[in-house]
């Protein structure tokens, strides 16, 4: 790799972040950190900030600032001198913030993708709880139905994918996102990417990587379906 490269994935709930940071991952070699599977992992820990996070997570709200920087500039501090992928933070103007003063991203990309194609993708989701993988009944169905591909164990869906918790999550991340797009844009780092599927988003993520980082992706995901 040429140089150290930090970046972070915003969007919605069920907007593709996961999805897009696991093949950014193994194109790029690039190791990701997802909020979200570190608020799963403390959840099935069930430390004292484990219950707090749970009682959050569960009613479909934001997880407070300072949990969620507790949680993930840590992890980040034993990374100094690495390159890395940020999925799901910052989430908030706080945690932004907060994340400045630790490093400065080069580049943030936020995924802009209609209601209607969330609610569809969401309501067809199933994880295997302990890993955090992600399927999708039509577009990455697991080769057992209803079983993980690796361990075999049973998946599962969360809560907070039913269509009244979703709403609130989409009118919630609107709210909140904003403010940190406004601050990203303004140090000219913001990249936004319209789409209804992943797979056309993703020719124009790998030549905008491939161009911030500069070098070939290994092309484990390239796909052939046009722009
Ligand atoms: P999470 O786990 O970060 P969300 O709500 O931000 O949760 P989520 O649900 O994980 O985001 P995603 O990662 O954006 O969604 O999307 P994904 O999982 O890759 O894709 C969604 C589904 O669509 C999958 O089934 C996938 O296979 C499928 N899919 C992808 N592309 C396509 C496509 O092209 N076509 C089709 N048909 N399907 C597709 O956080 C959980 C909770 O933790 C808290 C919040 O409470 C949050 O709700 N939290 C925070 N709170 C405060 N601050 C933070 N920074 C926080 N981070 C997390
Ligand atoms: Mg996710």
């Amino acid at each position: 790799m040429a140089k150290l490269f930090r970046a972070a994935i915003m969007g919605p709930p069920g907007s593709g972040k996961g999805t897009i940071c696991k093949r950014i991952a193994q194109s790029f070699d690039l190791q990701y950190l997802s909020s979200g599977h570190y608020l799963r992992e403390s959840i099935a820990a069930n430390t004292e900030a484990g219950v707090l996070v749970r009682s959050y997570v569960e009613r479909s709200m934001m997880v407070p600032d300072h949990v969620m920087t507790r949680l993930m500039l840590p992890r980040l501090e034993q990374l100094i001198g690495q390159s890395w992928l940020l999925d799901g933070f910052p989430r908030t103007l706080s945690q932004a913030r907060a994340l400045n003063s630790l490093c400065q991203l080069d580049l943030v990309i936020s995924l802009n993708i209609p209601y209607e194609t969330l609610r569809e993708r969401l309501s067809d989701r199933w994880v295997h709880a302990a890993s955090g993988r992600v399927y999708n009944m039509g577009f990455n169905p697991p080769r057992v139905k209803g079983k993980d591909d690796v361990t075999g164990e049973p998946l599962i869906q969360h809560d907070d994918d039913k269509p009244k918790a979703l709403l609130s999550r989409l009118r919630h991340y609107k709210d909140v996102a904003k403010p940190v797009m406004d601050l990203y844009k303004s140090q000219g780092i913001l990249h936004s990417v319209s789409g209804t599927e992943t797979d056309r988003i993703w020719p124009y993520i790998n030549s905008l990587l491939s161009a911030k980082m500069h070098i070939q992706p290994s092309g484990a995901f390239q796909t052939q379906t046009p722009p």
